[in-house]
């Protein structure tokens, strides 16, 4: 019996290892520059903590296989360790601090580091149950808005001023954002009701929108493609139902599809 228990917990640490060195289920395409050291974070986290989980599952097992009972003689055991105590305290402390400042780093790095100068602001304000997206055209500006003004059903979503000049020209879009790759681009999250979650898996860009507030973020988007903006807060019944697209467009495509969209 002993030996099935221990074979079980081998099993178990081997294949959790194949699974995480065969990366059966990992992280979704990296498309974004800062990225790189998000995932080397987690990726970090992850082998650190499969190390210490592999050694305690082939410890465990050895520990089953090592002390099952033989004979008549019962098992004895005593407990206090304070070496040993005092030792595992220390790595682990020293392991967890360690990983929390290297964290961290990464953290400060994306989230207080201002965007570079020539970045291209875009603001998306999350309602339930949509992103409405807005770039402020030609000019560069944006246009004044006002909640009071706000009106769903004239479509006026984010309450933009009809009456100031800078705010003709805005793009307006719902559930769908462009960018230029390869460019650092600035967005202004914000919310109109609850707290929503701007989240671009592929970017590996997540932030609350928060109502009140007003949260720049910045990235640079490194492939062409169309990846899924998701809400990653419960925000309402049709949660699940808060999703836009964002396309990463070459330079002489998102110039088109500005024109397009100032035109509409
Ligand atoms: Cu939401």
């Amino acid at each position: 019996m002993a030996m099935v228990l221990a074979l079980f917990f081998w099993l178990l640490a081997v294949v959790t290892a194949g699974i995480f060195i065969g990366r059966v289920w990992w992280l979704p395409e990296l498309v974004s520059e800062h990225g790189a050291a998000v995932d080397r974070q987690l990726a970090l986290t992850l082998l650190i903590a499969g190390i210490v989980f592999f050694a305690a599952q082939v410890g465990l097992g050895w520990f089953i296989w090592r002390y099952r009972a033989r004979g008549a003689g019962r098992a004895s055991y005593w407990h206090e360790s304070p070496k040993l105590e005092l030792t595992w305290t220390l790595i682990t402390a020293v392991v967890f601090i360690g990983l929390a400042i290297q964290g961290n780093r990464v953290w400060a790095k994306y989230f207080l580091d201002d965007a570079p100068p020539d970045a291209l602001t875009i603001e998306v304000t999350a309602q339930q149950f949509a992103w409405n997206n807005r770039s402020p055209g030609p000019d560069r500006k944006f246009g004044r808005t006002d909640p009071k003004l706000m009106n769903d059903a004239l479509a006026n979503y984010i309450g933009l001023d009809p009456n100031d000049a800078a705010g003709r020209d805005d793009i307006l879009t719902q559930n769908i954002m462009a960018v230029p790759v390869g460019r650092p681009v600035r967005v202004i999250v914000r919310s109109k009701d609850v707290t929503h979650s701007f989240f671009v898996p592929q970017l590996r860009v997540k932030q609350d929108a928060v109502p009140g507030m007003a949260i720049g973020i910045h990235f640079t988007a490194t492939k062409v493609g169309e990846y899924e903006i998701a809400c990653a807060e419960l925000c309402g019944m049709q949660h699940y139902k808060m999703r836009g697209r964002l396309l990463v467009m070459d330079s002489v495509n998102f110039e088109k599809w500005l024109k397009q969209r100032a035109g509409a």
